[in-house]
């Protein structure tokens, strides 16, 4: 039995529910509702001490970080194969991991608290709001959506946060033209499905094209990745009506910062 520990618009969410789809999974979800904060129930650091989402219980075991859960879910439930067997060629599968655990996914976050979270949290108490922003203590993490709050797109971390779009599109578009149709060759794998979430929430935010206009085969990847039955079933069914009318109405607000600051990035 697969429980998931789960939050709908959640980019590591959403990364762990087309892995199960891809496997052709069902699972018991259990909502998580972080902006009351439910992820920071002591009950709940018991299986995810870090206070996030995603967290998976499987047969008693939870299992937590969503790239080690796709991975998990891959050694569990072997077919459709979703790694590479060849070591080096899973060397070249965890290198896209590593741009989404090491820049990508705080970009997202970033970029999309700046253009949107954040003015969902104007209106939050502000007891509530300190109550999210402390997590569980953990500083950096703290200052980061300080920093997002306070400054929105001007903060650092929205640039940061581009710059990591920047050098993982500019890998990915070089990638593609060499091996294609997807990130490893023939085969689509988990190193796509850890960078489908990101891609998609730019493209939900209408900002896509700032880093895409000039790369055409990462819009190919995209149009292939959005006719993909998995990435439907894990992803965009999953996405509210609500959900998609607050990205696509917030996220061009910030587009003409995000041109100005690549443009910025680009001259080095
Ligand atoms: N590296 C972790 C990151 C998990 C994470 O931070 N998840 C976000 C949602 S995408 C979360 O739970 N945030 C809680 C919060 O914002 O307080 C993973 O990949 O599972």
């Amino acid at each position: 039995m697969v429980t998931l520990y789960d939050y709908g618009n959640s980019v590591c969410c959403q990364k762990v529910r087309i892995t199960l789809r891809a496997k052709g999974l069902d699972w018991n979800a259990i909502r998580v509702e972080l902006f009351t904060s439910e992820q920071y129930d002591p009950e709940y650091l018991k299986l995810n001490p870090k206070g996030v989402v995603p967290t998976l219980v499987y047969n008693g075991t939870p299992v937590i970080e969503s790239t080690l859960i796709c991975e998990f879910l891959d050694d569990t439930f072997p077919d459709p194969p979703l790694m590479p067997k060849d070591p080096g060629e899973r060397a070249r599968m965890r290198v896209w991991s590593k741009y989404v655990d090491e820049g990508l996914f705080e970009g997202a976050t970033e970029i999309s608290f700046s253009a949107m979270f954040r003015e969902k949290m104007k209106n939050m108490s502000p007891a509530l709001r300190e109550r999210r922003f402390e997590n569980i203590g953990d500083p950096r993490r703290r200052d980061r959506y300080h920093s997002t709050y306070e400054a929105g797109v001007h903060s650092p971390f929205v640039l940061y946060a581009i710059y990591a779009y920047e050098r993982a599109f500019r890998h990915m578009e070089a990638t593609l033209s060499e091996r294609g149709p997807w990130l490893l060759g023939e085969a689509l794998t988990l190193a796509d499905i850890n960078i489908m979430p990101f891609v998609a929430r730019l493209s939900y935010l209408g900002l896509l094209e700032a880093w895409t206009a000039d790369r055409p085969r990462i819009n190919d990847w995209w149009a292939r990745t959005q006719e993909w039955p998995s990435f439907k079933r894990g992803l965009s069914d999953l996405v509210t009506e609500a959900e998609f009318a607050d990205m696509r109405t917030h996220g061009p607000t910030i587009r003409e910062d995000i041109d100005r600051l690549l443009v910025g990035l680009r001259k080095g």
